[in-house]
């Protein structure tokens, strides 16, 4: 009764039982629960509006005409929504007894385009949103209203979704990972800067980064001979893979060890100083993530870096979720010799404003100092879209809010 896509799917297909054409379809999830929607039929509309904290939804079908059958579409919302209990009352409108037709010329209010194309079908045009919030602020997304793939998880719930606007996207619990359109801001500026600031990186360690976008950007970098990732949840992958091979491009890659397993206790059971860098890929702090942004596991990825080796961790939103993201800064400082944050816009990601967060270990070079020639060359190979030498270092200025926020 919280799903949109299911609620919708559900009404758009007991049209179809009924005998209906459908025209439009619009539906909308409501903070923190409930679902409302309108699917537009030739003969009139399905309406619904859904309590999931009582299990309830209640629907109209209204219809016009012999053509259409209300009841098949009650039949088949009955088994959708595995109903328990259910009541319906058939009301007939319209006493043909009381009305008289009018000889009014409606002229140019008829719609002359339909005149001899009765064959013609109006096209089916779905609204269906996708919405990414907490419980004040959201992020929504228009998107086809089919779900690709969609499993339950031991973790999460995983699902990939076709928006319309940024293309196919991986979300967890609701919450948006990655979109065709945008993947690239995320995953350059969680890889190209750390591993341009360090020397000659060969061994990198990527924590999560299930749908693939992090290790196809590592490993583009000559230096690096070996890749080790370590998600969590295997489904992520096998939908990635499916759904999203332009991101999850590089899975057969012999230099990539992909172990699926958990990264907090992989990181805890790793010897001291393997790895130039690690990357933490993760989601958001609730779920399966939420020991990612612990000290413990920090602690241990500093002993797992090499002397001079660099920690880059996804860093959340300081205008989304300004308590995350200065917690986690504070952990960084507290653990690591020196600390940094760099800003980069994610158009999907609630407030589009997000960050990437530095642990700097030993005599490693902090980001600022990063040589710019060496980002030109690499550029000048690798064709990135987001991440250059000038972003590089604009990454690195922050707002005075953020300063706030950190001091
Ligand atoms: N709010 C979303 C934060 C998720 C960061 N990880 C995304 C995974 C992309 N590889």
């Amino acid at each position: 009764m919280n799903d949109v896509a299911v609620i919708e799917n559900s009404m758009v297909q007991a049209a179809k039982e009924a005998g209906a054409t459908v025209i439009n379809s619009t539906f909308h999830h409501f903070s923190p629960y409930g679902v409302s929607g309108v699917v537009v039929i030739q003969e009139s509309h399905l309406a619904i509006h859904t309590w999931p904290e009582y299990g309830y939804a209640a629907v109209d079908l209204f219809t016009c005409g012999d053509q259409v059958d209300p009841w098949l579409s009650f039949d088949h919302l009955k088994v959708a929504f595995q109903a328990q209990n259910y009541s319906a009352i058939e009301a007939r409108r319209g006493a043909m007894s009381l009305m008289q037709r009018n000889n009014f010329k409606f002229g140019h209010q008829t719609d002359f385009s339909a005149e001899g194309h009765a064959e013609i079908k109006p096209a089916f045009a779905r609204n269906v949103w996708f919405t990414d919030r907490d419980d004040d602020q959201a992020l929504s997304l228009r998107y086809t209203g089919e779900i690709l793939y969609r499993e339950k998880s031991d973790y999460q719930v995983v699902s990939i979704l076709e928006s319309t606007k940024y293309g196919r996207m991986l979300t967890l619990d609701n919450m948006v990972m990655t979109t065709i359109q945008d993947e690239f801001h995320y995953h350059e500026m969680m890889t190209h800067p750390a591993l341009l600031t360090l020397n000659q990186p060969k061994n990198v360690l990527v924590i999560g980064g299930g749908d693939g976008g992090t290790v196809r950007e590592v490993l583009k970098h000559a230096s690096v001979e070996k890749v080790t990732m370590v998600e969590i949840d295997g489904k992520v992958v096998e939908a990635c893979k499916k759904f999203l091979p332009e991101i999850a491009a590089q899975f057969d890659n012999p230099k990539l060890e992909l172990r699926i397993e958990d990264g907090i206790a992989f990181v805890k059971n790793s010897p001291d100083a393997v790895y130039d860098l690690v990357i933490v890929d993760g989601s958001d702090p609730v779920g399966p993530a939420e020991g990612l942004f612990s000290t413990e596991f920090y602690k241990n990825c500093y002993r797992v870096l090499k002397a001079d080796g660099i920690l880059l961790t996804q860093g959340e939103s300081p205008k989304f979720n300004a308590k995350a993201f200065k917690e986690l800064n504070t952990c960084l400082k507290s653990v690591f010799d020196k600390a940094a944050v760099s800003l980069l816009f994610i158009p999907t990601y609630p407030t589009g404003m997000w960050s990437v967060q530095w642990g700097v270990k030993g005599n490693a070079q902090m980001p600022a100092t990063c040589d710019k020639e060496k980002i030109k060359e690499f550029i000048a190979s690798n064709k990135t879209r987001y991440y250059n030498e000038d972003i590089h270092f604009a990454s690195l200025a922050l707002p005075n809010f953020v300063k706030e926020i950190l001091a």
